[in-house]
């Protein structure tokens, strides 16, 4: 209980400055007689600085002059913007492999530029599925540094789960085939891969990622692979760019917001389910290796709206 609410307060501090403005802003204009340019432009202005980005904060913007022009006696902007934020999320999925099949083996791809947190959420994964009962084995993909497979080794064992490096020298896709294999030898049929940190603009990592995609896809039906993207929650526009490159070397599942407790500005969550039409699975909200939530849309849309109390 108490892991619980020191998670949620984390958590909280990621919706703290979406939630200041909107309230600020909303409740300002919501009951104001006559409103000048400059008003609906600050209105604007503070949701961009939310990361909502500039298409989604003018549809915002101009629906709530719209809904203001109408407004109803004692309706509330709270109401209504609950509704359409909460429309935005709608389907968000954030449950992995809602469609494997039964007792087959299941694989998490990591991918993502480079320092992210994806060797930190490798070993988050870890924790979180194999305290759900599953047989986990990490495997260590990352080539490009020594010292990111002892990193990851470490994460193996707060874990409490099996790990699997190749030899030195090898490619990463024969660690991860030869990781499947040992990992199914050991009867460990959750596998989560960590790979290497790679600019999305840097075509021969792009292709070794393609190809890593492409080894997983062979050993697994496809509704047993969870490709995932992990994006720093500050990435800003640059999040966009990123899931685009990345998306068109391997086919993506979803994606998890990392380092959500450094000052995130929480509006990415709308703008990549709306523009990447993809589900944000998890948010990492701190460096321990319980400092992960699965990302509950009807929660954050509703502490960002409403005032929520720490449970
Ligand atoms: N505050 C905070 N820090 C985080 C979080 N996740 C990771 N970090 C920190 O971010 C740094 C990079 O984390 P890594 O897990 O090594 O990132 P990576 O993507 O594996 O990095 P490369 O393998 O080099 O590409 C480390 O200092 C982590 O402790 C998080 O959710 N919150
Ligand atoms: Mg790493």
């Amino acid at each position: 209980m108490e892991e619980k609410r020191g998670l949620f307060r984390k958590w909280l501090k990621g919706v703290e400055k979406i939630k200041e403005g909107v309230k600020q802003q909303f409740s300002r204009l919501w009951v104001a007689d006559t409103l000048q340019d400059e008003d609906w432009e600050a209105l604007e202005e503070m949701l961009v600085q939310a990361d909502l980005g500039p298409n989604l904060a003018l549809e915002l913007v101009e629906e709530f002059q719209e809904m203001k022009k109408q407004k109803v006696e004692n309706g509330s902007w709270q109401d209504w913007l609950y509704g359409k934020l909460g429309s935005i999320l709608e389907g968000n999925d954030s449950s992995l492999f809602s469609s494997a099949q039964s007792g087959g083996m299941k694989a998490i791809l990591l991918a993502g530029i480079n320092g992210v947190g994806k060797t930190t959420l490798a070993g988050k994964l870890a924790r979180y599925y194999s305290l759900q009962g599953e047989e986990v084995a990490l495997i260590a993909a990352d080539t490009f540094r020594a010292a990111a497979v002892d990193q990851l080794e470490i994460w193996a064992e707060r874990a409490g789960c099996f790990f699997f490096k190749g030899s030195p020298g090898a490619d990463p896709g024969s660690i991860i085939y030869d990781g499947i294999e040992a990992a199914r030898k050991k009867n460990r049929g959750f596998v989560i891969i960590d790979t290497a940190g790679r600019s999305h603009v840097n075509k021969n990592l792009l292709a070794e990622l393609e190809k890593m995609g492409k080894i997983v896809q062979k050993n697994f039906p496809s509704g047993n692979i969870e490709n995932l993207l992990v994006i720093d929650a500050m990435a800003g526009q640059n999040a966009f760019l990123q899931a685009e490159s990345i998306g068109k070397a391997l086919p993506l599942n979803g994606v998890i917001l990392s380092k959500w407790d450094s000052q995130a500005k929480g509006g990415i969550v709308f703008r990549i389910k709306k523009e990447l039409a993809l589900p944000i699975k998890f948010l990492g909200i701190g460096e321990k290796i319980e400092d992960l939530q699965p990302f509950d849309s009807d929660q954050f849309v509703k502490a960002i709206v409403y005032d929520e109390e720490v449970p």
